[in-house]
C-alpha cells in the first residue's frame, strides 16, 4: 500500500493553544486524525511526526525511504532557514509537498523565502488544516500518476 509520512516541524506541538487568530483552533491532534481518516478514504496509508528539533527531522526524512513513498511537510520555521532540510529532502529522491497553514506570502517578508520550495513537487499554505487534505489527496494522486 503506498504510505505518505506527513511532518511537522517546530512549535506546531502548540496548535490549538496560543496565537488562534493566525493557526486557528485546530490541534495537531486534530490534524494528526483528519490525516488518519482521509488517508483511509483514499487508499493510502500514512504516518505522522512532530518535532522541534531539526536533526530529527531529518532522521525521520532519511528513514522515510524504504518505507514511505512520498512525504508532506510543514516544517514551520525551520522552512525559511535550514539548507539542511532542503538538503535531506533533495537525497531521499522521495517527492515531497511543502505545506503552511498559514498565507505565508501575506505575513512577514522574511517568511517569502522557501529554503524547501526548490526541491519539493508543490506547495500549499494558506487553508488551515484543511491543507493537510489537500496535500495528501495531492501526494496520492502524484504517486497513483508515477506508479510503475
Ligand atoms: O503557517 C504555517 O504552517 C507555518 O509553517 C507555521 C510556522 C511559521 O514559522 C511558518 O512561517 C508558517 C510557525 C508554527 C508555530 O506554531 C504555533 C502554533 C501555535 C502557537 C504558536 C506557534
Amino acid at each position: 500500500m503506498t504510505s505518505i509520512l506527513v511532518l511537522n516541524g517546530p512549535n506546531l506541538n502548540l496548535l490549538g493553544t496560543r496565537q488562534p487568530e493566525v493557526y486557528g483552533h485546530t490541534t495537531l491532534a486534530d490534524i494528526e486524525a483528519l490525516c488518519t481518516r482521509v488517508a483511509a478514504e483514499i487508499g493510502v496509508g500514512v504516518t505522522c511526526m512532530q518535532s522541534n528539533h531539526e536533526g530529527a527531522l531529518i532522521d525521520a526524512i532519511h528513514g522515510a525511504r524504504g518505507s514511505h513513498d512520498g512525504i508532506v511537510i510543514n516544517a514551520g520555521a525551520y522552512t525559511h532557514t535550514s539548507i539542511a532540510l532542503m538538503d535531506a529532502i533533495a537525497s531521499v529522491s522521495l517527492p515531497a509537498i511543502e505545506l503552511h497553514l498559514s498565507n505565508v506570502h501575506a505575513r512577514e517578508s522574511f517568511r517569502h523565502t522557501s529554503y524547501l520550495a526548490p526541491v519539493v513537487i508543490g506547495l500549499i499554505c494558506g487553508f488551515g488544516a484543511e491543507g493537510y487534505v489537500l496535500a495528501l489527496r495531492a501526494m496520492a494522486g502524484h504517486l497513483a500518476q508515477n506508479d510503475t
